[in-house]
Parts: C-alpha cells; sequence; structure tokens
C-alpha cells in the first residue's frame, strides 16, 4: 500500500497506521498512549496528523491506499503540543526532573518544567517489593494495564476512577504487594511518565549517566536479552532489552529484579579451607596448592578416576569447556557431569535417538506459530515466565492447547483439554495419544514411509494401548484422550513443548521417545506441517555445558569418548593422549565416594546437598570424600561441607557466552567486578591448572570458544566477534559465512540412517508408588518466584513474594487427614522426613501434593528417592510416596 507523508510516497505492509507510514518518511510525531509492543488507542492525542483536511490520532488509524498525511504544519506542531501540556499541567513539577519518557519528551517540544503545577495527595503504594506507584503521577493512558494483558498475559492491572481522577490499580483492589502481579516489570518499563518505578529508581533520576551493559540472563535457559545498569559499582537496574532476540523487551521477575544476591553481605569473598576449627580465610595461593597437592597425591595413589569433577550449567560456555578440558587434560578422567544429568538427560539422549541431535528441534519463533500446541509436563507460567507468557498470547489468540500435567497451574487453566495424568505413566498416555492417532487415520503415511523408520514395531506395541486401558493406567478419562488426539492430529502445524514432567522419572528418556513418536507419526517435524518436539531446558546454560562436553561419555560437540575419531580430533587440538571409558556420571560419583573409591570431588556452581535427590545419602557421600571442593557465590548446603571453598563471579560479573533452549548462543558481558578477591570461574580454572603447573591454553573467553569449534565443527562458524555482531546464532553452524541451523532436519534427519526413529516402548510402572504406608504421591518442581536452590533468589527481594517452602494439598485429604491450611505437617518418604506448611488447594489432585525445593532449610530433597531414568540417571523428582501427620503441637 503507497501513501504519501508530506508529500513523500512511502510504501508499508497492509494493516499499517498512520505512525507508521509517519515513520517510514522519517519523521515523528509524540506519543505518549503509545507502545509499539500493545494495541493503540490513541487516548492522548499528541500524535495528531492530518489525513485528507481531517485531524485523526496517528497511532490508531489505519493507513489506506493512496491517503495524503500532512504532520510538519504549525498548527498541528501546535495541537501536539497542547495535547501534551494539558496532560503535564495536572502533574506534580517532579513530574518532568531526569531523563524519563514525558521529561524527555517536554524538552524535545519545548514545554518548561513551570508547565507541571499540579497537585500531590493521591498517594503512594509501596507495598510491594519491585514495583513502586505513585498515583500522582499516572495519567491514565493505560499503557501498563495493556502491558499486562497483552504481553504478560496476567490481567493484574485495571484503570479506576473518572475523568482527570483515573488511574492504575491492581484489580484485586487492595495494596500491590498483595495483588496478583508477577513482577515482570513491564508495567514499569512502558510507563512514560515515571507513576511506576522501581525502588531505588525514583522519577527524576538521570538514567543516561549510568553504564549500560548488554548481557544475557543468567536465571533459567529462555535466554533474555538484558541490560544492565550501573551506578557506583552496583546493579541500579536491569532492563530488557527491546531488541532482544529471544524476550522482544520482556523479561521476570529473577532476570530483572532478583539481583539483591550480588551485594549481599553473604557473599563469598575470599578463599575458604577447612582447619580443625572449621572454614578459615586463606589466601588464593594457599588454597589453590592446597588442592593441587592433594589432586596430585589422588592421582598418584589411586589413579585419575579417583577423582571428579560437577561442572556448572549457571557457568558460561568458556568456562564448561575449559573444566572438561582440565578433567581430561590435566587430570586424565572423563569423571566430569553437569546438571543437566538432573534435568534434561533424558531429553539429550532420547532426541538424539529418535532425530538425531542432543537438543529442540525448531526454534521458537516457528513453535509459536503452531495453530495446536501440546504442552507436557511443564509449567512455562513459572519457570520460563517470557516463554510462558508468549504462548499464553497465541491461545488467547486462537492456538488449540493441549497440557498434559496432573497439576490445575499455568497454561492449563487455558487449555481445550487438560489430561491430568497419574504422575509417572507418560509413557502409557503417549501410547494411548499414538494409538488413537494411527487407528483414526490421523498420520502422514507418506512420511512414515519415506522419513521414518521402526513403525512396525510400534504398531505392535500400540494395539495394547487402548484408551479404556491407558484410561486405568493414567487416570485419565478415555474421552479426553481422543479429544485430545484429535485437536493435536487434526491441526495443520502442530508443536509440542515439554519440561520436567517427561523427564525426571525412572522412564524419562522412553517418554521422551514415545512422545517424539507423536510428532513423527504426524510428520510434524522436520517439515513444514509442524514445528517438531522442544523441550524447555532449564538452567541459563545447561544445553552448553553439555555442548561443551561437560559430560562423562561425550566431548565437545557430542562425540563419544569411545568413538577413535572424535577422541581423535581432540587429542589433535589438546596435544595429549585422551581416557578412553566413559567417565562416572553425578549419581555414580557419590556412590564412588561412599564407598571410598573417590578422593576428589571438584564441585563448581551447584547445591548438590540442596539440590540432588535422597540429600541424606548425597550428604554421607560429601562427608565420605576426602577431598570436596565448592566453587560458589555462597556459604551453600554444600559448601558448608566442603574442605575447599573457592570464592566466584556470578553471570553478572563474567565474559563469555550461554546458549538457550532453542539453541542459541548468545553473549555474556560484565556489567561490574566480582566483589573481593572472588574470581570467574574461567580465571579459577586457569589458576587451578597453573598450581597443577599446566597450561590449559586459551587465555580468554574468545580463545576458548574458538579453540572448541576447532574441537567439534558444529560450533565452528560461532565467535565472539560474531556474536558482537549479529546477538543471538543458533547451532549447528560450522561456517562463519553461514547462519546457523534453527530449524532442523528440513531434508534428513541426524540419524545414522538420516530417518527419524519411532520408539515402541511400553508403559513400566514408576519407581515408587502409594500403597497403604505411604499413600501419598509428592511431585516436586517449581515456583515463580525463587529459583532452584534459592541461593539467589532468597537473597533478594524475591524473598518478600513467596517467603517459604509450601506443601500444597488436596482439599479433601486434607479434610480426612485433618490438615489445616498454613499449619504445619510432616512429611515422611522411605528416605526422609520434613516439617512444611499446608497450603490447601485444588491445582493438585487428591492422593497427590506438591512442593518446591527452593529453601534448603526445609530439605525437601530427604524426601526424594534414589531412583532414576534407566537409561540416564535423571533422579525422579516427580515421583515419591509419602505420608502426612499433623505434627502434635498444630493439632490443639
Ligand atoms: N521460577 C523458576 N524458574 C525456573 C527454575 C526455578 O527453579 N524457578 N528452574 C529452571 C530449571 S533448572 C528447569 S529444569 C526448568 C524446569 O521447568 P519445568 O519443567 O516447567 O518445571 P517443573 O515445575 O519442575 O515441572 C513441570 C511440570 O511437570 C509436571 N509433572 C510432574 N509429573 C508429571 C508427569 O508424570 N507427567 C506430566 N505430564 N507432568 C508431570 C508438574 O506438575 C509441573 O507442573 O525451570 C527453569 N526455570
Ligand atoms: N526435588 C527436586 N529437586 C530438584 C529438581 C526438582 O524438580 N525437584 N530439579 C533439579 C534440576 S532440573 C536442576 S537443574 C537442579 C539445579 O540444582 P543446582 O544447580 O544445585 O541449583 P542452583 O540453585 O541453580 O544452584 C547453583 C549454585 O551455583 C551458584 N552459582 C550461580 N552462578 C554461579 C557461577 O557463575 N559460578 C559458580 N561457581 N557458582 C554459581 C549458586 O549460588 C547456587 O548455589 O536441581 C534439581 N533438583
Ligand atoms: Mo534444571
Amino acid at each position: 500500500m503507497r501513501v504519501t507523508v508530506d508529500g513523500v510516497p512511502v510504501d508499508l505492509p497492509e494493516g499499517a497506521t498512520l505512525l507508521s507510514a509517519v515513520r517510514a518518511a522519517g519523521l515523528d510525531v509524540p506519543t505518549l498512549c503509545h507502545d509499539d509492543r500493545l494495541t493503540p488507542v490513541g487516548s492522548c492525542r499528541a500524535c495528531l496528523v492530518r489525513v485528507d483536511g481531517r485531524l485523526a490520532a496517528a497511532c490508531v488509524t489505519p493507513a489506506a491506499e493512496g491517503t495524503h498525511v500532512r504532520v510538519e504544519q504549525d498548527d498541528l506542531r501546535e495541537l501536539r503540543r497542547d495535547a501534551v501540556e494539558v496532560i503535564v499541567s495536572a502533574l506534580p513539577p517532579y513530574a518532568l526532573e531526569g531523563d524519563g519518557e514525558l521529561a524527555r519528551l517536554c524538552q524535545e517540544l519545548a514545554i518548561e518544567p513551570e508547565a507541571a503545577e499540579g497537585g500531590a495527595g493521591r498517594g503512594r503504594d509501596d507495598s510491594h517489593p519491585f514495583v513502586r506507584l505513585d498515583r500522582d503521577l499516572c495519567i491514565a493512558c493505560g499503557r501498563c494495564v495493556r502491558m499486562c494483558a497483552e504481553v504478560q498475559g496476567t490481567f493484574a492491572l485495571t484503570l479506576v476512577g473518572r475523568g482527570s481522577e483515573t488511574m492504575v490499580a491492581p484489580g484485586t483492589g487492595g495494596p500491590w504487594g498483595e495483588s496478583d502481579c508477577v513482577a515482570c516489570g513491564g508495567c514499569v518499563d512502558t510507563c512514560p511518565t515515571g507513576a511506576l518505578t522501581e525502588p531505588g529508581l525514583p522519577v527524576g533520576t538521570h538514567l543516561a549517566t549510568f553504564t549500560r551493559t548488554r548481557t544475557t540472563c543468567g536465571y533459567c535457559g529462555v535466554g533474555c536479552a538484558l541490560d544492565v545498569l550501573v551506578r557506583d559499582d552496583e546493579v541500579a537496574a536491569v532492563r530488557p532489552a527491546k531488541d532482544g532476540q529471544v524476550n522482544r523487551g520482556h523479561a521476570c521477575v529473577k532476570g530483572r529484579f532478583a539481583h539483591g544476591y550480588l551485594r549481599s553481605p553473604e557473599r563469598l569473598t575470599q578463599p575458604l579451607l577447612r582447619r580443625r576449627s572449621g572454614l578459615e580465610p586463606v589466601s588464593w595461593a594457599e588454597a589453590l596448592d592446597h588442592v593441587a597437592r592433594r589432586l596430585r597425591d589422588a592421582v598418584a595413589e589411586a589413579g585419575p578416576d579417583a577423582v571428579a569433577a560437577i561442572s556448572s550449567a549457571r557457568a558460561t560456555n568458556e568456562e564448561n569447556y575449559l573444566i572438561q578440558k582440565f578433567m581430561r587434560v590435566v587430570v586424565g578422567t572423563n569423571n566430569v557431569d553437569n546438571c543437566s544429568r538432573l534435568c534434561h538427560s533424558p531429553s539429550a539422549a532420547g532426541l538424539t535417538a529418535a532425530f538425531g541431535l542432543s537438543g529442540g528441534t525448531d526454534p521458537f519463533d516457528d513453535v509459536e506459530r503452531a495453530d495446536c500446541l501440546l504442552v507436557v509436563g511443564a509449567n512455562p507460567i513459572e519457570a520460563h515466565p517470557v516463554i510462558g507468557a508468549r504462548l499464553l498470547q497465541r491461545v488467547l489468540h486462537g492456538t488449540r492447547l493441549i497440557v498434559a500435567d496432573p497439576r490445575s497451574v499455568g497454561l492449563a487453566e487455558h487449555a481445550d483439554v487438560h489430561l491430568r495424568p497419574r504422575p509417572g505413566t507418560n509413557v502409557a498416555l503417549f501410547n494411548g495419544l499414538a494409538h488413537i492417532l494411527s487407528a483414526e487415520g490421523m498420520v502422514d503415511d507418506e512420511f512414515l514411509r519415506h522419513r521414518a523408520t521402526g513403525l512396525p514395531e510400534l504398531t505392535a506395541t500400540l494395539e495394547d494401548y487402548t484408551p479404556d486401558r491407558v484410561a486405568a493406567i493414567t487416570g485419565v478419562p478415555a474421552t479426553d484422550l481422543v479429544a485430545a488426539a484429535r485437536l493435536y492430529g487434526r491441526a495443520e502445524r502442530p508443536a509440542i513443548v515439554y519440561g520436567l514432567g517427561v523427564t525426571e522419572h525412572r522412564h524419562g528418556t522412553d517418554g521422551v521417545r514415545t512422545l517424539a513418536n507423536l510428532a513423527i507419526l504426524r510428520g510434524a517435524v522436520g517439515t513444514d506441517r509442524g514445528y517438531g518436539v522442544n523441550p524447555l531446558r532449564g538452567q541459563n546454560n545447561v544445553q552448553g555445558a553439555s555442548d561443551m562436553g561437560a559430560l562423562p561419555d561425550l566431548l565437545p560437540g557430542y562425540g563419544k569418548v569411545r568413538d577413535p575419531v572424535a577422541r581423535g580430533r581432540a587429542e589433535q587440538v589438546w596435544g595429549t593422549r585422551l581416557p578412553e571409558h566413559d567417565g562416572l556420571r553425578i549419581p555414580q560419583m557419590f556412590a564412588a565416594a561412599r564407598s571410598g573409591h573417590l578422593r576428589v570431588l571438584w564441585i563448581v556452581g551447584e547445591d548438590v546437598a540442596t539440590t540432588d535427590p535422597d540429600a541424606n545419602r548425597v550428604i554421607e557421600a560429601l562427608d565420605a570424600c576426602p577431598l570436596v571442593i565448592s566453587q560458589e557465590l555462597f556459604l551453600s548446603e554444600t559448601a558448608r561441607r566442603a574442605d575447599v571453598v573457592l570464592p566466584a563471579a556470578s553471570w553478572l560479573e563474567k565474559d563469555g557466552t550461554f546458549v538457550n533452549f532453542d539453541r542459541r548462543f548468545q553473549r555474556v558481558r560484565p556489567a561490574l567486578a566480582p566483589p573481593g578477591q572472588a574470581r570467574t570461574d574461567f580465571a579459577i580454572v586457569h589458576a587451578l591448572a597453573e598450581a597443577c603447573g599446566a597450561d590449559l591454553g586459551c587465555a580468554t573467553p574468545a580463545a576458548a570458544l574458538a579453540e572448541c569449534g576447532r574441537v567439534a565443527p558444529v560450533f565452528a562458524g560461532i565467535s565472539h566477534e560474531r556474536l558482537d555482531r549479529e546477538g543471538a546464532v543458533p547451532w549447528p553452524c560450522s561456517d562463519p559465512g553461514r547462519p546457523g541451523q534453527a530449524r532442523l532436519y528440513q531434508d534428513r534427519f541426524a540419524t545414522a540412517d538420516g530417518l527419524a526413529h519411532l520408539a515402541a516402548r511400553p508403559y513400566l510402572p514408576p519407581g515408587e508408588s502409594a500403597d497403604d504406608d505411604y499413600p501419598l504421591i509428592l511431585i516436586t518442581g517449581r515456583r515463580w518466584a525463587h529459583y532452584n536452590s534459592g541461593n539467589m533468589t532468597r537473597r533478594s527481594g524475591a524473598v518478600e513474594l513467596d517467603p517459604v517452602d509450601r506443601l500444597d494439598v488436596h482439599p479433601a485429604d486434607a479434610a480426612r487427614l485433618a490438615v489445616r491450611d498454613g499449619a504445619p505437617v510432616v512429611v515422611e518418604s522411605r528416605h526422609g522426613q520434613v516439617v512444611l506448611p499446608a497450603c490447601i488447594t485444588e491445582e493438585v489432585s487428591q492422593g497427590q501434593l506438591f512442593c518446591a525445593f527452593h529453601f534448603p532449610a526445609s530439605r525437601v530433597n530427604a524426601l526424594t528417592s534414589s531412583h532414576a531414568d534407566t537409561v540416564t540417571s535423571c533422579p525422579e523428582y516427580k515421583v515419591t510416596a509419602v505420608r502426612l501427620r499433623v505434627r502434635p503441637e498444630a493439632q490443639e
């Protein structure tokens, strides 16, 4: 469509507004109620233009073919300025201080500060730890309300009052701190006047004077691009980057606000060494010499396999690369693993077996285009909020949604069909769905003939999974199964998104394989007829830690340790012979420690005593191992039990890259220096190598990534310099001159035969089931305000939003056991016992309980078992048989 703006012709897409026309012509008009991400409302009148002789608000008026728009006319300029001046006149004088959007606009329009002559008196709301409201500055533009509805999808805000008294308020009526707000910060970011701000940055602040660093969030695997504003060596604010390739200007409570831990007085600032009196501060030289000497002794006496390392999915790629290189080259063992073991190792195994590569099959931007989403065992509204918000918006705009989750939380409330399987019965559920797809002919025969293998075996297995039998195993009504299968089966472009509810099971890898079957049967992977199978990876860099080879059986880029070709390539780059047998997985490391075979355990950025299952046994292992090194930000439960504690820098203090959940490499840049003597994990590994008389090469993180590309050709096209230019680059990417492959398998699968592999797997029961002694099933997982061990989020304002771990109990179970809401209950499993306050809610099904593990003091993992995925050893965190008892003193 072509329009002219002040005589200049511009071409616009259908549906474009006059505002885009103005901007396309290189001109601008003021806006106050407008944000490109939101539905325009045209309420502030600051963007008036003339269209074919009439006045129109540019932001809401659609452009039409042949329209003549006038912008730069004196009377128009006057009208626009007047509109802003009228709004400003009602505000108190301090509204124009600082360099916020309104203040800048007034400067541009030459509106004097004296124009703000309104009164104060509507008051403030300071009840929320992260969002502050100054009602006197509210101009009722509604941007915050639309942000909360149209981007975040929480619908927590509304406009109240009439006429000039209209202002924003939480929809629940009470104070902000008690509202539905989940502190994504979107309202603060869009507010043009400073009515909504964050603590410490009141209206009047000059943000332009702060140092601004672009980096990638170090909490979850979404990989939000963030701008970190630093003043006086402290983080003053974190802003989601509007041009962030994944988050597009959105963020969540953790990335945006939970940075208080950085300056916590509990931050580790010097190395600690265990002496008779306990852990005592020592110099770096002493700590490193001690470790190097003990390492040398252990290897001399018991061989290199008496040493093991747990690398950190919180750390950068370059740090993980260096840690695994240290273990393989300096120590001479493959005993290195990372928390992918506890999380998505079944995804790595299952997706590799089905399709050939260890990652999700499709970029999230495509997944978002699906007409039907199957979300399984994932709660992205709480665990990947920016992705959850984007999925929710699609659903609110008509995308069909099937959720499979025993609990009724998050997206489940918006599902067309919500399947609530008994925990641990996924394989039966997925086989049941596959059975219906086959039985009702909702399969892609052409795809199955040419691009897949394993159909006869699968068909035979599926015979046993009739809807009635599956209903009996899973507890999901047969009619719901059929409805779900038809939605997925008849969609034109379905996508599967899944989480730990699939993987953290005794048969987690079978879960991934049988889930992948659905996409293969439909030909919805590696084609344009769907968007595959996509795990919502957990930690900021869990994909990367594994990509870099911090795994006992795999080298950087997933070459097998036992494959002479892959090993040979690494040997050539590293100039040394490498060990040929697989190393120990995390649970095997603990077992080796308990049996006296492990002499040194080096734990980088993982609080195993809190987060690994069957915690009492983990603690036995730590106690039994002669030298435990904990490289940490805090004296975690693990660090407290270590022999040497090395103070590390966190993501806001380091340089490198992370790989997010859809395989994108992105840059991490230091916004400030680590406190005291704390060092980056990169520097610590180098220093340790030096103390051992070794040189790891890779002087800088950029050099480390470059070297990794030589060991692993799939990363060879990615470099810091390229990421600085392009922002995000997905792997595989072997050529610096070509884009990475975001969509996989368009021509062939990466398996040896180039085909997608269907898996004929029977349903096998979980490790634990309810019985007379332990009649309830405990599910564990996440809550929105905290992160894993909570070591970081508990040391931020997030603790005000969610102060305790609590046990969700169904009302019927609560009534039967005389459990009162809020009262402490004793939870016992076969492995341990803890006390938690009860929260009575129908989010859980009868017979099931739920709690998170964010407060080490509540010791939730004392309850979980050492049952694990039979293929990958991923713990069965999602199914623990327990019983409940009301504490005598709580009975009264
Ligand atoms: N706020 C917050 N965000 C986080 C984290 C955090 O601690 N806090 N941690 C990060 C990490 S490391 C990870 S791995 C991700 C995890 O992200 P998710 O995988 O979304 O997290 P979970 O809450 O552990 O589990 C997801 C869901 O699985 C369901 N589930 C349990 N058992 C079954 C089952 O048998 N079948 C099915 N279909 N569903 C089941 C649970 O009810 C739960 O709602 O989150 C990341 N993001
Ligand atoms: N019951 C139950 N338990 C679970 C789960 C569950 O669903 N249920 N989920 C499991 C899953 S999926 C995961 S991923 C694990 C996560 O378990 P952990 O990895 O133990 O959890 P985090 O809290 O992420 O801990 C990382 C630690 O690293 C420190 N740290 C942060 N950044 C850095 C850094 O850059 N360098 C160094 N050296 N240290 C750093 C933090 O202070 C923190 O103590 O928990 C598992 N545990
Ligand atoms: Mo995880």
